[in-house]
């Protein structure tokens, strides 16, 4: 049998069934590299506890036992790069797979998980990146520049994930152990991140996005248990950015923050939908910066802090469900005609404040027996407080008590009272 010229002289098998990949294997240290341009590809496959094969366009070579740090390195063209765990074993070690530019397909799969950590580099080109299997350690995806896409479906990822870079980023896993950061400030064509499963995060949730018009979604459809256990922050950047906490019908989706929920944007016309049943255990503080803003509550809605809503400039609408709010609701916003309606009253106090242009303040009650204290500012130009008052559930009617000041006016500012009694202390300034 006549030897071919083998580049990878460190093996110690030398039957013919070679591939064309480079391939060192040193101390535990398996490199896979330079697979086959325009090749079928690359596929890594566990056979026994830490022991791999590797198959490069069709041909394979293998196993390599004792494995405890695995590398693949693609090239600048297009590769496709798998990795099997398999369903024998549990891998014990890592992984980096740095797939070079071009567009490219890598894909860590397996019924059984790797303890180590797990590092995806995808590089510039429109990169599609799958990740099935649990991970034990941490787990990141970059993806540079591209069309990018990542779906992280791992039933369990021990350690914290990150997403970097990435234009789509689907989330339909079990548990997350750790932190999970979302960040794509790189990309400002617009980002999609969907929660598309019951999914539980032990630690902090970071989502932060550029100036392209970004959706992210918790939830979906089918009616999803979305937990994050630490802090959530989110900022979606300049542009026309929504974020749907819940997507199926109202109260469907369940989002549970049991840290703080920070929401953030830097300008445009920003949407943030408070759709399913959503409990916040710690404050909620919603950051708009100027654009014609909505935040409205269509489900179930809790806040166990305080609730806050700061907007800039512009023509904003925001509709709260307060009865869930345990501390206090306060609204402030900026110069433009902004509509503000606040559905049964919080644990606290209403405070609200408003520059330039006409704001409508709409306390509504359909339940009775209810206080709202409000503390309110209105700004120059001519505003408007309703306080409604129909007691379907007690039959007994809500009491406003408090401040308010009508601050300047051009016509005049107006007080609408509506079945709503009046409690001391009660003053009404500049009105009308
Ligand atoms: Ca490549
Ligand atoms: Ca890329
Ligand atoms: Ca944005």
């Amino acid at each position: 049998m006549k030897r071919r010229h083998r580049t990878f002289l460190s093996l110690e098998r030398l039957e013919d069934r070679s591939v064309p990949a480079s391939i060192t294997f040193t101390a535990g240290n398996l490199f896979i590299s330079t697979p086959t341009f325009g090749g079928t590809g690359l596929t890594i496959t566990q056979t026994t506890a830490n022991t791999f094969s590797v198959t490069d366009n069709g041909k394979s070579i293998g196993p390599f036992s004792g494995v405890g740090f695995l590398s693949i390195t693609g090239s600048n063209g297009n590769d496709s790069i798998s990795v099997n765990l398999g369903a024998t074993a549990n891998y014990t070690g890592s992984l980096l797979i740095n797939a070079g530019n071009g567009n490219d397909t890598i894909s860590l799969a397996g019924t059984k998980m790797m303890n180590g950590s797990a590092t995806l580099l995808t590089g510039f080109g429109n990169d599609t990146t799958t990740v099935a299997a649990s991970v034990g350690g941490t787990a990141l995806i970059n993806s540079t520049l591209g069309d990018d896409s990542a779906t992280v479906s791992s039933p369990f990822i021990g350690g914290d994930l990150n997403v970097q870079a990435v234009k789509v980023v689907n989330l339909t896993g079990g548990i997350v152990g750790g932190n999970l950061t979302i960040q794509d400030i790189q990309v400002n064509n617009g980002v999609t991140v969907s929660f598309k499963s019951n999914l539980t995060i032990g630690k902090a949730l970071n989502i932060t996005t550029g100036s392209g018009a970004d959706t992210i979604n918790f939830g979906d459809s089918a009616g999803r248990v979305i937990t994050v256990n630490g802090s959530t922050q989110i900022n979606v950047g300049d542009g026309t950015d929504q974020v749907n906490f819940g997507v199926g019908p109202p109260g469907a989706d369940s989002v549970t923050f049991n840290g703080s929920l920070t929401l953030t944007d830097n300008g445009g016309n920003d949407a943030a939908n408070f759709i399913g049943s959503i409990r916040i255990g710690g404050n909620a503080q919603l950051t708009f910066a100027s654009g014609n803003v909505t935040a409205a509550t269509s489900g179930p809605f809790s806040v166990g802090g305080n609730l806050s809503i700061t907007a800039g400039n512009g023509t904003n609408t925001f509709g709260i469900t307060g009865g869930g709010v345990a501390g206090n609701i306060t609204v402030n916003v900026g110069n433009g005609s902004d509509t503000i309606t606040i559905t049964d009253s919080p644990g606290g106090t209403i405070f609200s404040t408003d520059g330039n242009g006409g704001t409508r303040l709409q306390l509504l009650d359909f339940t009775g027996s209810e206080t709202f204290r409000v503390n309110v500012n209105f700004g120059s130009g001519d505003d408007t407080l309703d306080a409604v008052s129909i007691p379907i559930v007690t039959g007994v009617p809500s009491i406003l008590t408090g401040r308010v000041d009508g601050g300047g006016r051009i016509l005049g500012n107006v007080f609408n009272q509506f079945g709503m009694q009046l409690a001391s202390t009660f003053i009404l300034i500049n009105f009308p």
